[in-house]
């Protein structure tokens, strides 16, 4: 039985891509009895109904790798965190908070730093430091130059990503870039305009040559840290997790405590000081919410 991932969905079609084309599926009846959701990005095994190969039939729903909340999406492999060098100036209190978010999720990361054409390399170089000897790839690239595309092409190669980042950064002119038929509208218009309100919207999924997809809807935009309790903060800081093995206390949360790994790390200029001080900021946000709730 043929397998393809469900790239888009609406009003009770699953367009399935299989090969280079694209086939139009209803769910077998016995699925939705079930009440199996079925998501965009879910990779389904269906029959063939007509001679074309045009529709379809969905019988059934591989086991899913992953499920995003935001977009709402299966199987992602990866987030791609976009910053600007400059217009908006990069945020790092943000990523850092992103990276966490992300890390939480156990996907795959890449950060990809746009705008290179508005600062000197030297400058990019800079911003990009403390993400590289935390562990991450950073990709330099410019939209609007066409520069470091064919890096950032390789790197959604294979898989199925989601692009983050706040607005302005160049999200859909990097989209644009890798694939021009796709024109997106860039600039100030909010990807929101000219959708109901109410309507619960399924993501699509962009294809990017020869073989990556990306969600047409950026993820992570609300990052709240609700799911993440503070003792498992220090571990998504990459760069935190080889420090810790050195902290006296297994209880350490890298903050009061004396005889710290990451404290020590921190002073010793192997560990990022912004990077630690965002860390202490998120930590001090979940401490409060753990003391709120009464833990
Ligand atoms: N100079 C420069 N401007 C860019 C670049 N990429 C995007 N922009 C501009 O930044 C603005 C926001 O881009 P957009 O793709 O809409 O950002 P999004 O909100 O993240 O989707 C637009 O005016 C783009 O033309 C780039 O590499 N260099
Ligand atoms: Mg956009
Ligand atoms: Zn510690």
């Amino acid at each position: 039985m043929p397998k393809g991932h469900i790239i888009k969905a609406y009003a009770g079609h699953y367009f399935v891509s299989h090969g280079d084309s694209l086939v139009d599926c209803r769910i077998r009846g016995r699925l939705r009895k079930e009440d199996k959701d079925v998501l965009v990005g879910d990779i389904v095994s269906f029959t063939v109904t007509d001679s074309d190969g045009e529709y379809g039939v969905i019988e059934d729903v591989l086991p899913r790798k992953t499920r995003l909340l935001r977009p709402l999406v299966a199987n992602v492999d990866q987030a791609v965190i976009i910053m600007a060098c400059h217009e908006p100036p990069p945020d790092f209190e943000l990523l850092d908070r992103m990276l966490a978010t992300v890390e939480a999720n156990s996907l795959d990361i890449t950060i990809c730093l746009n705008k290179i054409d508005l600062v000197s390399r030297y400058a990019a170089d800079k911003l990009a430091k403390p993400y590289r000897d935390a562990g991450y790839e950073v990709i330099k690239v410019s939209a609007r130059a066409g520069w470091g595309i064919t890096r950032l092409r390789k790197a959604l190669s294979d898989r199925l990503s989601v692009f983050a980042g706040p607005s302005g950064v160049g999200k859909s002119a990097l989209l644009n870039a890798l694939e021009p038929g796709l024109r997106l509208q860039t600039g100030e218009v909010s990807a929101r305009t000219g959708r109901g309100r109410h309507t619960t919207r399924h993501s699509i999924l962009l294809r990017i040559e020869p073989s990556g997809y990306v969600a047409d809807t950026p993820g992570f935009s609300k990052l709240d840290l609700d799911t993440i309790d503070s003792r498992s903060l220090g571990y998504l800081f990459r760069e935190f997790r080889k420090a810790m093995e050195a902290c006296k206390f297994t209880t350490c949360l890298h903050h009061k405590e004396p005889h710290c790994g990451v404290k020590e790390a921190v002073e010793a200029g192997q560990i990022d000081e912004f990077r630690y001080n965002h860390y202490v900021k998120l930590l001090l946000e979940i401490v409060e919410r753990e003391r709120r709730r009464g833990r």
